[in-house]
């Protein structure tokens, strides 16, 4: 097995959440930015990267908006593969890039967007000795899915909605999947009603229609043509949720929101959630009184600059005590 010990992330209460939104609710946030590499990709990673060694492969290949080229620079450098990593120009935030190049992948920019740079790795993975472990890789999905399993084994139940940002899709298919399996085995009662957020420039599923163009700043979901789209259907139609969208101003808000007030930092994209909760708890979808848990899928460290751009500047100051008493207000 290729491990970096991930998973077994908290499942944090998010008590001011609820109290900006609706007292009456038990939220809890799955920080799944807390993996070795910051990101939930590492679930599915690790069975990707041990099914590819146990195959006798010796390379893997990916696309990526950043987090999934991370992770697999990371499990293939600790199982002695070579990785080679597609990423769109302009479009990963510097702390995936610096992931995925520390650990000796080879990183080709591509000139084009997350969805064109799937399709030529498809393509290679199809023809050339190379195993691919975007999460068309089925077991990818079987990894991801052990959130679910957490998530339960956590809470001793089921939360009764579970919201997860969609980009390409893998992930709310994973944590169905997990949620129906532990629900068969008996070790919970009910099922949630699974909640997906895409970013309002980047929203296939939701306009039911491919984007040629998406865009967003939570550029980890900035697809327009996500590869899961028929299973996350179904799994928003099962288990009778809904997939929504959000506005990057939302998005941005949700992201300060949290990081000042929950104390946590995380991505962009993982902050598409937050707003996502913050829209429909105000719209009156949710039932008061329930349990909430929403997956925050990657860590605020992963895209410093979005950061720096968010919040209040760094002020600079002479090295002297009166110059830097005369910032502080005191
Ligand atoms: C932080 O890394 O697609 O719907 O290539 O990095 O399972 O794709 C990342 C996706 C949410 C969306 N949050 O999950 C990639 C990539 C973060 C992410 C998603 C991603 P999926």
């Amino acid at each position: 097995m290729v491990t970096l010990l991930e998973g077994n992330t908290p499942l944090l209460p998010a008590p001011r959440l609820a109290e900006a939104t609706d007292p009456s609710l038990a939220i809890f946030l799955k920080c799944e930015g807390f993996n070795p590499t910051g990101s939930f990709k590492d679930r599915g990673m690790t069975m990707a990267m041990s099914k590819a060694v146990e195959a006798g492969s010796r390379a893997v290949i990916c696309a990526s908006t950043g987090n999934t080229s991370a992770s697999a620079a990371a499990f293939a450098a600790r199982a002695g593969l070579r990785a080679f990593v597609m990423v769109p120009r302009g479009s990963v935030a510097l702390g995936k890039l610096s992931q995925a190049a520390i650990h000796g992948a080879k990183v080709l920019v591509v000139d084009g967007n997350f969805d064109q740079a799937l399709d030529i790795v498809r393509r290679i993975a199809e023809t050339h000795p190379v195993t691919l472990v975007n999460s068309v890789n089925p077991f990818r999905i079987e990894g991801q899915k052990t959130g679910a399993f957490e998530v339960v084994d956590q809470l001793g139940r089921a939360p009764d909605y579970h919201l997860i940002p969609v980009g390409n899709a893998g992930n709310i298919t994973a944590y169905w999947r997990g949620y129906r399996e532990y629900h068969r085995d008996g070790k919970m009662g009910s099922l949630p009603r699974m909640v997906g957020f895409q970013a309002a420039g980047a929203a296939p599923i939701y306009e039911n229609r491919v984007i040629e163009e998406p865009r967003t700043v939570a550029t980890a979901i900035k697809i327009g043509n996500p590869a899961s789209w028929g299973p996350a259907l179904e799994a928003v139609k099962d288990s009778r949720g809904w997939v929504d969208i959000v506005t990057d101003e939302e998005i941005l808000r949700a992201y300060r929101m949290l990081a000042r007030e929950e104390g946590i930092f995380m991505e962009p994209a993982s902050a598409a959630t937050v707003a996502g909760l913050v829209k429909i708890v105000k719209a009156g979808r949710i039932e008061p009184g329930s349990t909430l848990v929403l997956t925050l899928t990657g860590h605020g460290l992963k895209d410093p600059d979005t950061a720096l751009e968010s919040a209040t500047r760094p002020t600079s100051v002479p090295a002297s005590l009166d110059a830097v008493l005369a910032q502080l207000g005191l």
